[in-house]
């Protein structure tokens, strides 16, 4: 039997798992032995694998990609938000290849992805579907991109994507773990677990290989965050959920995809409708934030910020000016989030979006 076929069979034996507190344990077993064995198949794959990939360079401040079935308008939206002509056409699989786009906003160079639709299965491997989800996890936000004939399979979507060890929106699970040389397994909580036994913790630990470990759980897990936090190569990237065409849609309509997907905008890449707010939804969702650069005696340069992420420290700025700054720095000044304007602060303080920011060097 080869790992597809292990899988599948695990797969239907799990979906016809009930589940509750008896059955639980056995749960949790077969699911990390399928982590366990998708996690084989890919290091299979690669041994054998002729790898060709879309080749895109990552350039920019930070890289977005525009995810969904064909047709949804993605490739009219990166044309109406970047400088990007990407073909537009009234059949599925128009864009057969990455096609980049730039979007400069608020000072930040943004680089915009489109890529073919998203097959459903596309984790598998149907399509190119590994290659698309490639480009898709090489990158630093995540668009889906929804109309009015594919809301309803909003569900595939991110079914696909959480296949693809892709965790949208979610942040990595607070567990600690490493292998040591005997000993079996030392299990440490600083929380009441209610969702698996700590017998099913160690069953998991030992099914996806952990024999010897120290494990320490700093979260009311559940059992798949568990085996995510094992298996340590998940991806935990930010999403924006939009609905294009919305200029084809009643009211009536757009409250009923409202309430199925709850996504975060509607707008029309045709009729350029809700883009500037998209454009501000990408960068806050990005995590961007721009600092100004003041030099002693002069007005602030608020054309050009140094575009930097949220929860940037001073000491972060320095680094990204030059190396050097960091030990020649005497003090640092800071308009905007500090107490007062043009307080000193230290190295570690986290600037905000929109400050001013001067550097004394000696
Ligand atoms: N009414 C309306 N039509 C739109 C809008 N955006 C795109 N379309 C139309 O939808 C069709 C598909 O648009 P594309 O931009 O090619 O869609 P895509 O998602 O890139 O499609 P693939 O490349 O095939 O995956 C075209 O006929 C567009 O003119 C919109 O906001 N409103
Ligand atoms: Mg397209």
């Amino acid at each position: 039997m080869d790992f597809k076929e292990k899988i599948a069979e695990l797969e239907s034996e799990l979906s016809t798992t009930k589940y509750n507190k008896a059955t639980q344990h056995s749960v949790g077993l077969l699911k990390a032995k399928i982590a366990k064995l998708k996690r084989e198949m890919i290091v299979e794959a690669k041994k054998g694998g002729k790898h060709t990939g879309f080749s895109v360079k990552k350039t920019g401040d930070a890289t977005v990609t525009l995810v969904g079935f064909p047709s949804v308008g993605k490739s009219t939206l990166l044309n109406s938000i970047t400088n990007a002509k990407s073909e537009v056409g009234a059949y599925d699989f128009t864009t057969i290849d990455v096609i980049p786009g730039t979007l400069l906003y608020k000072g930040a160079k943004i680089q915009l992805l489109d890529i073919p639709g998203l097959i459903v299965g596309a984790a598998k491997g149907f399509g190119r579907g590994k290659e698309v989800l490639s480009v898709i996890k090489a990158s630093d936000l995540i668009i889906i991109v929804l109309d009015e004939r594919s809301y309803p399979k909003y569900a595939m979507i991110m079914a696909e994507l959480y296949n693809a060890d892709i965790r949208l929106n979610g942040s990595p699970p607070n567990v600690s773990v490493e292998r040591s040389g005997f000993g079996g397994i030392d299990l440490g909580t600083t929380v009441r677990l209610t969702k698996m036994e700590p017998e099913t913790v160690k069953g998991i630990m030992r099914e996806v290989g952990f024999t010897n470990a120290t494990i320490v759980i700093r979260q009311d897990v559940t059992q798949d965050q568990l085996i995510d936090a094992l298996e340590g190569n998940r991806l935990y990237i930010p999403g924006i959920v939009i609905v294009n065409k919305s200029d084809l849609m009643s009211t009536a309509l757009k409250q009923k995809i409202a309430s199925a997907v709850k996504p975060d905008l509607f707008v029309s890449a045709e009729k350029r409708a809700n883009v500037e707010q998209l454009k501000d939804l990408i960068f806050t969702g990005l995590g961007l934030i721009r600092i100004f650069m003041k030099q002693p005696g002069k007005d602030a340069d608020l054309s050009e910020p140094m575009i930097m992420r949220r929860g940037t420290t001073i000491s972060d700025v320095c680094t990204k000016i030059h190396k050097q700054i960091l030990k020649n720095l005497r003090f640092a000044r800071v308009w905007g989030s500090s107490r007062f304007p043009g307080q000193k602060l230290g190295l570690s303080y986290k600037l905000k979006d929109g400050d001013i920011l001067q550097l004394h060097i000696d």
